[in-house]
């Protein structure tokens, strides 16, 4: 044992349990919640590290604090590393997490009452895309557009006619619960149209995009692209601003000192580290894995009888109508499940008539499992308790089977660092 995790368990044995706890829960069950992932064994050592006590208000060069000269290094690494990986002029690696850097775009670029152009929530979007019971949904008049349920398809010629009539200002897109990828190019060119400026929020398949097996919002010249870190990219907690060299003095000024004070300087250092291990080809075969692996599971649930929205995935998530499939809502799914030991989260499905605590689908993903070693051949198995834990969820004996089998598979994948 660390001498860190020695002195936590003499100190605070009550919060050291639960840390065994989660550890156990992580280790033995399936972990299928699309935004999370296990963290590399690096990232845990740079977060627990002595960059945590440190403030550096500022930039590289230009800090409000002495005692930088070591911080600077670390955190033009992880600028460099950021832009090469993502194809960007400029990065900026302070925002603290997903719903900050969202918000440092469109406070430091767009005027409060102005309208923003995203996707609706229920068909894939994210809160922090304007959501009406988000702050953002507050300042910004949002407007939404919606995808064709059947297939995931986006209207590019609806869209072009919303934009001309609403006149937005940005236009967003990226999703956190929409099993497609997207053709960026048409976003951009109707933005272009209407003199607006464009935003893709990739942080679900930021992993992806770095890994080379999805298509690079930059690449179509994206304003702005934002990405959390800790989902498929496998960092730690935290989020990355990737924009243009026009943009880049208005988006750090906008992370620091419009929205932040002091960048987790810990954080920094894991998100260089992850941006490193990102680059090496190990980590491009695990993104083209991940994606295998999503459609291995979606085709496998298809087979079985279930309905998938938009009827199969491009990326590592897929999204059940639980309703349609088995006749009992998300919520009742997602607790099934998690007694037969697969994690999963209820999810809204595109104009949901139910409600979110009670919504009709769960959203399923393949990064965590997928870096744990699991294959095609698990996700086989992983569909057939899936399916088996659906027919029994109001039965604990059999979810008790189940997740005893879940955890036999579990035993054979080790989780990297735990
Ligand atoms: N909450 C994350 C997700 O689960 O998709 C997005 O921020």
């Amino acid at each position: 044992m660390s001498d860190y995790r020695a002195a936590l368990k003499a100190t605070d044995p009550d919060i050291y349990d639960t840390l065994i706890g989660e550890e156990k829960r992580q280790r033995e069950g399936v972990e299928m919640i699309p935004s999370e992932n296990y963290t590399f064994p690096e990232v845990y050592a740079a977060l627990g590290s002595a960059f945590t006590n440190k403030y550096a208000e500022g930039y590289p060069g230009r800090r409000y604090y002495g005692g930088t000269e070591f911080v600077d290094v670390m955190e033009n690494l992880a600028r460099d590393r950021a832009k090469e990986i993502f194809r960007a002029e400029h990065a900026n690696v302070q925002p603290l997490s997903g719903s900050p850097m969202n918000q440092a775009v469109y406070l430091g670029f767009i005027e409060p009452g102005s309208t923003i152009l995203a996707m609706d929530l229920s068909h894939g979007g994210h809160l922090t895309h304007g959501a009406p019971v988000s702050h953002m949904g507050k300042i910004y008049r949002f407007v939404r557009y919606k995808t064709n349920p059947e297939n995931g398809a986006i209207d590019f010629d609806q869209l072009r006619d919303v934009a001309k009539k609403e006149k937005p200002k940005l236009v967003v897109c990226g999703y956190s619960s929409y099993p497609r990828d997207y053709d960026y190019k048409p976003f951009k060119q109707i933005a272009d149209e209407v003199g607006a400026l464009t935003m893709a929020d990739v942080s679900h398949i930021g992993g992806l995009i770095a890994g080379g097996v999805m298509r690079n919002p930059m690449d179509a010249g994206f304003d702005f692209m934002t990405t959390t870190t800790h989902k498929s990219l496998r960092g730690p907690r935290g989020g990355l601003i990737l924009c243009k060299k026009d943009h880049a003095k208005g988006i750090d000024q906008s992370v620091f000192p419009g929205l932040q004070g002091g960048p987790h300087m810990n954080q920094v250092a894991a998100t260089a580290v992850t941006l490193k291990l990102a680059a090496q080809p190990a980590f491009k075969a695990y993104a083209a894995q991940v994606l295998k692996n999503a459609k291995a599971l979606a085709s496998e649930l298809m087979n079985a009888g279930a309905h998938l929205v938009t009827g199969g995935t491009d990326n590592h998530l897929l999204v059940v109508d639980m309703i349609k499939s088995f006749d009992i809502n998300g919520a009742i799914a997602e607790k099934a499940l998690d007694h037969a030991g697969i994690t999963t989260n209820k999810q809204v499905i595109p104009d949901d008539p139910n409600p979110p605590m009670k919504p009709s689908g769960v959203r399923l993903g393949t990064p965590a499992a997928t870096t744990r070693g699991m294959k095609e051949g698990e996700m086989k198995q992983i569909a057939r308790i899936i399916i088996e834990a659906m027919k029994n969820h109001a039965d604990p004996k059999r979810l008790e089977g189940l997740r005893q089998e879940t955890r036999v598979m579990c035993s054979r994948f080790p989780v990297p660092g735990l």
